[in-house]
């Protein structure tokens, strides 16, 4: 699963190591570190069902999220946010977002 980040209406960047689309069980990358207003999207390429889910940040929880699909979040505080998938021990994410 791999997410990308979003400042303002173009300059978008996709973030990642060109890996395999259909890597197993993981975020990539794992950490980003994106500006306050940015948007991130998280885009579903694996087989497997994943979500998004933030303990810290509640506002960040997707759905189930199937091969496919994206789960968008624009991050609007500074701050240290790590997430998981509620399905699969150790995947991981972290998002530090700066001013
Ligand atoms: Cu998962």
């Amino acid at each position: 699963m791999r997410h990308r980040a979003q400042a303002g209406h173009h300059a978008t960047r996709r973030c990642g190591r060109g890996a395999p689309r259909l890597s197993a069980n993981r975020f990539e990358p794992a950490t980003l570190r994106v500006k306050v207003g940015t948007t991130v999207v998280w885009q579903q390429e694996d087989t497997a069902l994943h979500n998004v889910i933030s303990a810290e940040l509640p506002t960040l929880r997707s759905s189930d999220l199937r091969r496919g699909d994206t789960y968008r979040h624009t991050f609007t505080q500074a701050g240290t946010f790590t997430y998981y998938c509620s399905y699969h021990a150790g995947m991981t994410g972290t998002v530090i977002v700066t001013d």
